[in-house]
């Protein structure tokens, strides 16, 4: 039965919206909301919710204006019934080769995450992002206002849920009570969104029992696929407003607002927004770390095993390293997390790590049997693609893939037009198309992947799509060269965002576009965990840099990557083990030839190339650092990071 709630509350008045708004805006009371008696709940007994979930449900009532509401359980029944509407209005279509698997194919305006309408909240510019140098452009985030916060929310959310059905999704970042796991609740109208976060997420009734029994404070994320201003939707299946795109963060509140998208990272909003930019904002305030990181455990022939993290910007290699298929023999390696790492350490100063997320929103293109086979049999069933192109037998194709049609098995793209193997110009699939798939039907998934006191990491890796110049490996010389060399990173851009052309980008820490404060400040937080693990009377882990993406003169990758990225792997565990098997160059140590264990590779290889760490591009790679720190970063640079960048200096200045 329908309840139908009388509210007593003056729509518009303090605190009614005061989630949303800040203490200044009472002003843009639209005279339309005044009308608002009750709203219609479908799903869910919202008598039972503690006041402050309920508050948060009846503020984005008042202001969306939903025609009912709907408070997610979490349930297969519920999830069956979201799919069939989902397919009747085309939102997916059925992928009959697979087991409960669909694709949605998205309005192409609405395909990434988008940096440039990314926004963070804070009373002062300077918590937010840092002080560029006088006239340069900031690239380190964008801030927003507490004023041009409730502005830009005035503007698109009230009445967007109009003729809509609200849903209120409960979710648990991490284990539901694992000590290192924080609750959220999504309030959206996308039925595709409700779907991925009960995939990406743990969510449902679960999670609400834990904020109602445990008070748990939770992160309010409100959500709305939005409608253009003209009112007409250009894709009936996939409604959004690409042209007022907006995603909030007010890490005070505790709060994420997304408005227009509902693709990836802008709507699926335990993720980027929460699981990184909130997070990590939580993380500086209670001194841990969350992180843009996959986690891997691995074991070596001797039989020991040991987990590592590791940083690569968007579309860099995260998922594929986290599900590797060793190729060096007696070696198995298995998977925590692909994507997101909250890291703090224990009593005894063991940084230890937990995948906040419960699924893969992985890259599509690029993954086959050859490359990533755990990522392949993670998507064989309860799984939903996006902007990937289908077959005729009722299967999924995306570059990568071409070995694997039958023939007479025709293809149609993302866009829904036929395409031919060999002949057409496009590609099949979008760059940045996905699978979104349970972590728990990955075959090498970790049994300690939803341990609540996470795993113990022995080692970060750091890296980048560096074409030219960057060797294969190289290692920190300590903590703080380590955060340096973190801080300095750059990479190839990708079509994970909006960003067009490849260049060579600045991405510190691989968190670029998922820093919830002053990147400034960001680094000092990570020089100062050395000292919370000294006091802990414990061993930071040990730092590292990666490239595989090294090219030789004609542009080919001169490392054949994937499994092969083991070898690499091997090295590392020998240095967490302390063996001397380095050599020092002027930007880290190297490994020594005999200690990459290469077997049949070495014929194939140009080893000098791979390693080749030239004066004058190091010279120059220092100079662009210093510029992009002066430029970018400021007074807000640590003195310890250009300590770190004079002495980088000094050594390649004198390398002979
Ligand atoms: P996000 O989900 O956007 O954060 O990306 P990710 O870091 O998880 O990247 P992913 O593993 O999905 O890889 C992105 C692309 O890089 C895919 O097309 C892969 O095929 C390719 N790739 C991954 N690992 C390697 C490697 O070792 N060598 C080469 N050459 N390509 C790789
Ligand atoms: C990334 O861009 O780093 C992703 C995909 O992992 S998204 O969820 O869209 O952020
Ligand atoms: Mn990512």
């Amino acid at each position: 039965m329908p309840q139908l709630i009388e509210k007593a509350y003056t729509p518009f008045q303090k605190p009614v919206v005061g989630h949303y708004l800040s203490s200044t805006a009472t002003t843009t009371t639209p005279s339309k909301f005044n009308n608002i008696r009750g709203y219609n709940v479908v799903n869910g007994d919202i008598s039972k919710l503690p006041l402050k979930v309920k508050t948060f449900i009846e503020e984005s009532v008042v202001l969306c204006q939903p025609d009912r509401v709907h408070i997610c359980d979490g349930s297969e029944i519920e999830n069956e019934i979201l799919i069939k509407s989902l397919l009747e209005a085309k939102t997916i279509i059925p992928l009959p080769k697979y087991e409960n698997c669909y694709l949605a194919r998205t309005n192409p305006a609405d395909v990434a995450r988008v940096e440039s309408k990314t926004f963070i909240c804070t009373e002062l510019r300077e918590q937010a992002v840092c002080t560029p140098r006088a006239g340069v452009q900031g690239a380190l985030g964008n801030w927003i206002s507490p004023k041009d916060y409730d502005d830009a929310i005035m503007k698109r959310f009230p009445g967007c849920m109009k003729g809509r059905t609200m849903y209120v999704v409960p979710f648990s970042m991490g284990p539901i009570g694992s000590p290192l796991s924080k609750v959220g609740i999504e309030i959206t109208d996308s039925q595709y969104v409700v779907c991925s976060m009960r995939i990406m997420t743990r969510m449902g009734a679960l999670v609400m029992d834990e904020i109602i029994n445990k008070s748990a404070d939770f992160v309010r994320c409100l959500h709305s696929v939005g409608t253009p201003e003209s009112g007409k939707l250009a894709m009936e299946s996939w409604p959004c407003d690409p042209d007022r795109v907006i995603i909030l963060h007010k890490p005070d509140n505790n709060e994420i607002v997304s408005y227009g998208s509902a693709y990836g990272g802008n709507a699926i909003l335990g993720k980027k927004c929460f699981a990184l930019r909130i997070g990590s904002t939580i993380a500086q305030r209670e001194g841990w770390l969350a992180e843009h990181m996959l986690i891997l455990g691995v074991t070596c022939p001797n039989g020991t095993k040991k987990y590592i993290a590791a940083a690569f910007p968007s579309a860099c290699g995260k998922t594929n390293l986290a599900m590797m298929t060793p190729t060096l023999p007696g070696y198995t390696l298995e998977c925590v997390g692909d994507d997101i790492a909250w890291m703090k350490f224990d009593a005894n100063g063991q940084l230890r790590a937990i995948n906040p997320e419960n699924g893969f929103f992985g890259v599509a293109p690029g993954t086959s049997a050859e490359t990533n086979p755990n990522a392949m049999a993670a998507c064989t069933k309860n799984t939903i693609f996006t902007n990937v192109a289908y077959t005729s037998d009722g299967g999924v194709f995306w570059e990568g893939l071409e070995d694997t049609i039958e023939p007479g098995v025709t293809i149609t793209d993302w866009l829904g037009n036929p395409w031919e193997l060999g002949v057409s110009k496009t590609p099949a699939a979008h760059p940045n198309s996905r699978f979104c798939a349970p972590a728990g039907n990955c075959p090498i998934i970790d049994e300690k992947w939803e341990d609540p006191e996470g795993v113990p990491i022995s080692a970060i890796l750091f890296g980048g799509r560096r074409p030219q110049g960057v060797p294969l490996i190289y290692e920190a010389l300590n903590w703080q060269h380590g955060v340096f060399i973190g801080s300095a990173m750059r990479s190839e851009s990708t079509a994970a965002a909006e960003h067009k052309a490849k260049v060579i980008m600045h991405d510190p820490m691989a968190m670029r576009p998922f820093f919830g404060y002053n990147f400034g400040n960001y680094l000092k937080h990570w020089l100062e965990m050395e000292e919370q693990c000294d006091k802990l009377g414990g061993v930071m882990p040990k730092i590292f840099h990666v490239n595989w993406f090294r090219k030789d003169k004609n542009g080919k990758f001169l490392w054949p990557g994937y499994g092969e990225n083991s070898r690499v792997i091997d090295w590392v565990l020998k240095r967490i083990d302390g063996y001397h098997c380095y050599q020092e160059t002027p930007i880290g140590l190297i490994p020594t030839p005999e200690s990459l264990k290469l077997d049949n590779l070495k014929s194939q290889l140009n080893l000098k190339e791979l390693f080749l760490i030239e004066r004058e591009f190091w010279l120059k790679e220092a100079d662009e650092i210093q510029t992009y720190f002066d430029n970018q970063v400021g007074a807000d640079l640590p003195k310890k990071i250009q300590q770190q960048l004079n002495n980088l200096k000094d050594r390649v200045e004198n390398m002979h």
